[in-house]
């Protein structure tokens, strides 16, 4: 397959002044017309007239009235075209119904619905489909469909048919039209400028009850980004559709933002305090594409980072400002570590910016949305809230209708501060997770902290340069007090010395507070001083960190030594569980385990090879010797933290359910399940319903709620999701794989929804012990479905390869396996430029 470069960048030749659509719909022959106003631009040379396109029959063509034969090419179209302004005109069918990739205009239950990001727009018709060609857009959608909607103001309709218009010059991607059988959830929001905007969320029939929260997100998005950053909205109405057969999470398309259903609908009986918090996050996060994203763009793939770091970045803001900021910042941590580092760590590694792919759609990777936004976070951190505003100000100020550029993006920042950011800029260029070793000496009331900094090579990258590390530390004294409040250290070199004076005694530090730089930090310190920190420290982020290295210690040891679980541990999380001072959700975060993949990759890096039975079987043990330590108190613990009353979504009682959540899940190794069982019976929501039935499945005593939770949801494809995946997640590592073997069977199970294969292969790949059983049956089961997705569903199937990556961590019998897994997809005959991809970069 063609590999793409950065490098290679050249604009293209034309303006596109304006674009027409009609769009004649028939589910397995839909027709397009075309009618764009083309003009070669100033200076471009005889420039090439290429159009991209693929998947369609293209049945007339025409420049200024005139038909014309263009050259098809493999993907796309040339034409000679005058040299001087003109009307390019095109009719082409396309297949919506037999649309499996989910790109490009499908049909989801009956539904017409669009996905064009990154290139679905040249499997609708024959356009430049690039993000540095903007344009308006008119669109005409004829059909019997009753509600028919793209982008923009809605401007005419009749029987069968409706037009749009959308002002705002735009490229391909952001495209959308959904027309189908709807019902909408109506409401509005007045803007700060006092202009009336009509929101709806429209859902199929039936789901209209699940859409309440989903608005009321919108509305406190909207407000929100007017207060934080001073961004309006910009038309007249603002849609949102929910779509059940989805890729991804959710489209921020101009005016009309598609959502996987999963994303958007939401009731207390059927979704969990999770699902709430997500939504909320999601909500927000496609809302404010409309600035960073929509109004502003990126001139190309390799500037992705440009739109989704930044939005990610926004989402966390909106949602520390919504929730709780220290619970916000340690889960996005949790997960950095989850998905982020192992990528940046592996074969799978990129820059934030990448500098070359062969399928875009890999590339819409944690380290682009999540590294993309801890980069933002460091700019922030480093210039300081003040000219952190000036500088995006002056982005919006200066760029608005453009696309856009990570220098540009930089270029405010320096033009805003004075400062000179080109070794900042290593963090968009350099792939991998640098180390940061620190070492420390006292003396005569001077503390100094040394750190070095270095990054182990990654694919294409075997040097490294030292980049700029924002450090925010604190110190406290023997007391437990804090004798040197947060000091951001800005590091630049590659070992670097900070110092501290007028301390009475050698403190303790506090380093990286609020995980101020996403690094690795190194430093030889003991169990004692982490349980100080977890006791002491004024930031959360370190209270809880401190708590987690604790955890990871103890099960280390464990692993590698056999040990007891470490009673010093034991004795602080019984502490901070009584702590009723201390939020519950906090609470919540500290008792939750590092996850058994976190304890593979630590015990890897240190030079092990993880044993995932082992780590199981040490997770297992700690659990209950918890349990066991905590008997007395667990009941009253339980009765204490469970919220009665009618439910809400709210961040502190969602907070106090998740802590007695997981207080249930140590009662039942200790009751055998009656707690549980009652919990089930009396559960008026699913956050609680759903936690109870998660404590009897794990404990082998869930077989009738099971089968009552099926026959209770089974009309409900997103809690039947939820359904799947627990059969998985509870079962023993070594039956997990055939678990999963025996849903693919089910009836209720299909490759063509990537929600329900998510929720399958999802959960066993989550699986870490069943997932990697030596017997090799849960590799064997995901490459068996993932060379049977493929064939409908690259995008999909190339995601879930990631899988596999971090499989240089295991044992020779494991890799073995793994490869010979790998290379039967790899030698599939007519696989997927994704799935090649992928496959490929994860062999190397
Ligand atoms: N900008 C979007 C990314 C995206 C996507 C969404 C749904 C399906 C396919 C997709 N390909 C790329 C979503 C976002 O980051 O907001
Ligand atoms: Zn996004």
């Amino acid at each position: 397959p063609e590999t793409f470069y950065l490098k290679d960048y050249t604009p293209f030749g034309f303006e596109v002044q304006s674009v027409e659509l009609t769009f004649r719909l028939a589910p397995g022959a839909t027709r397009v017309q075309s009618r764009i106003h083309f003009a070669p631009k100033p200076g471009a040379a005889n420039p090439e007239f290429f159009l991209h396109g693929e998947q369609l029959s293209l049945i007339s063509a025409a420049v200024d009235g005139a038909p014309v034969t263009p050259t098809l090419t493999e993907g796309g179209l040339t034409c000679n075209v005058p040299d001087q302004p003109f009307v390019w005109e095109a009719e082409v069918e396309i297949d919506p119904q037999g649309n499996t990739a989910l790109e490009g205009l499908y049909m989801s239950n009956g539904m017409y619905c669009t996905q064009c990001e990154a290139e679905g727009f040249r499997k609708i018709t024959y356009y430049p489909d690039r993000p540095d060609v903007m344009s308006t857009f008119k669109v005409r959608i004829e059909g019997d469909e009753p509600v028919k909607l793209s982008n923009g103001n809605p401007t005419a309709s009749g029987a069968g048919w409706a037009e749009w218009h959308d002002p705002w010059p735009k490229p391909a991607y952001l495209f959308a039209l959904v027309a189908g059988d709807l019902v909408n959830h109506p409401d509005s929001f007045t803007t700060m400028s006092g202009k009336e905007v009509e929101l709806n969320i429209w859902v199929r029939p039936g789901d209209e009850g699940k859409c309440a929260f989903g608005m009321e997100a919108l509305k406190k998005s909207m407000k929100w980004d007017e207060d934080a950053y001073g961004r309006e909205y910009d038309l007249d109405i603002f849609n949102i559709v929910a779509v059940d057969d989805f890729n991804m999470g959710a489209m921020e398309n101009k005016g009309l933002n598609i959502f996987n259903s999963s994303c958007v609908l939401a009731s207390p009986e059927t979704s969990t305090d999770a699902n709430f918090e997500r939504i909320e996050a999601i909500i927000a996060h496609e809302y404010f594409h409309n600035w960073t994203g929509n109004r502003i763009t990126c001139r190309d793939w390799f500037q992705l980072c440009l739109k989704e770091g930044l939005t990610v970045f926004r989402d966390a803001q909106f949602t520390a400002d919504m929730r709780s900021a220290p619970v916000k910042r340690i889960s996005d941590v949790i997960d950095l570590r989850a998905r982020q580092f192992p990528e940046d760590g592996g074969p799978l590694a990129h820059p934030v910016r990448p500098e070359q792919f062969q399928e875009i759609n890999n590339f819409y990777t944690a380290t682009i949305y999540e590294k993309g936004a801890e980069v933002i976070g460091m700019l922030k951190r480093l210039v300081g809230d003040e000219d952190y505003a000036k500088a995006v100000t002056l982005y919006f100020d200066r760029h608005d209708g453009q696309a856009c550029t990570i220098e540009d993006w930089l270029k405010v920042f320096e033009d805003a501060t004075g400062r000179d950011l080109s070794q900042f800029k290593r963090w968009y260029s350099q792939a991998g997770t640098p180390h940061l070793k620190v070492s420390e000496d006292y003396a005569d009331g001077t503390y100094t902290l040394t750190f070095e900094q270095s990054t182990p090579p990654t694919p294409g990258q075997p040097d490294k340069d030292p980049r700029v590390i924002p450090i925010a530390v604190g110190l406290l004294g023997p007391n437990g007090d804090e004798v040197c409040a947060t000091r951001v250290l800005e590091m630049t070199e590659a070992k670097q010395s900070f110092t501290f004076d007028g301390l009475a005694a050698k403190p303790v530090p506090s380093i990286l507070r609020e995980f101020s730089a996403p690094v690795i930090l190194e430093r030889e310190t003991s169990n004692a001083e982490r349980a100080f920190l977890l006791a002491h420290d004024t930031d959360p982020f370190n209270r809880w960190e401190a708590g987690n290295a604790l955890a990871r210690e103890a099960r280390v040891a464990m692993v590698l030594e056999g040990a007891a679980p470490d009673a010093d541990y034991l004795d602080a999380l019984q502490k901070l569980l009584r702590d009723d001072s201390q939020d519950p959700a906090f609470r919540a975060l500290v008792l939750s385990p590092p996850s058994q993949s976190d304890i593979a990759q630590t015990l890897f890096e240190r030079g092990h090879v993880p044993d995932p039975q082992k780590i199981f079987d040490a997770a297992e043990t700690f659990a209950q010797t918890l349990a066991q330590q905590l008997a007395d108190s667990l009941p009253r613990l339980y009765a204490d933290t469970t919220v009665s009353g009618a439910y809400s979504p709210d961040a502190i009682s969602s907070g106090k359910r998740d802590l007695n959540g997981r207080i249930l899940s140590l009662l039942t190794r200790l009751d055998g399940g009656q707690q549980a069982a009652r919990q089930y019976e009396d559960a008026d929501n699913m956050t609680q319903q759903y936690a109870a039935l998660t404590c009897l499945l794990k404990a082998e005593k869930g077989d009738a709620q099971s089968q009552a939770f099926f026959e209770q949801w089974k009309g409900d494809r997103l809690v039947m999701d939820k359904w799947f995946a627990l059969q998985i997640a509870s079962a023993a590592p070594e039956t997990a794989a055939s678990v999963a073997r025996d849903l693919t069977q089910h009836e209720l199970f299909t490759l063509k929804n990537p929600n329900r294969f998510r929720a399958v292969m999802g959960a066993l790949a989550g699986h870490h012990a069943g997932f990697h059983h030596a017997s090799g049956a849960g590799y064997r089961l995901l490459a068996e479905n993932l060379i049977a997705l493929d064939k409908l569903n690259p995008q999909t199937t190339a995601r879930m390869c990631a899988a596999f990556q971090t499989w240089k961590r295991y044992d020779a019998d494991r890799q073995a396996l793994i490869r010979t897994e790998l290379e039967r997809i790899a030698g599939t005959e007519g696989l997927s430029r994704d799935t090649t991809e992928m496959v490929t970069r994860i062999l190397d």
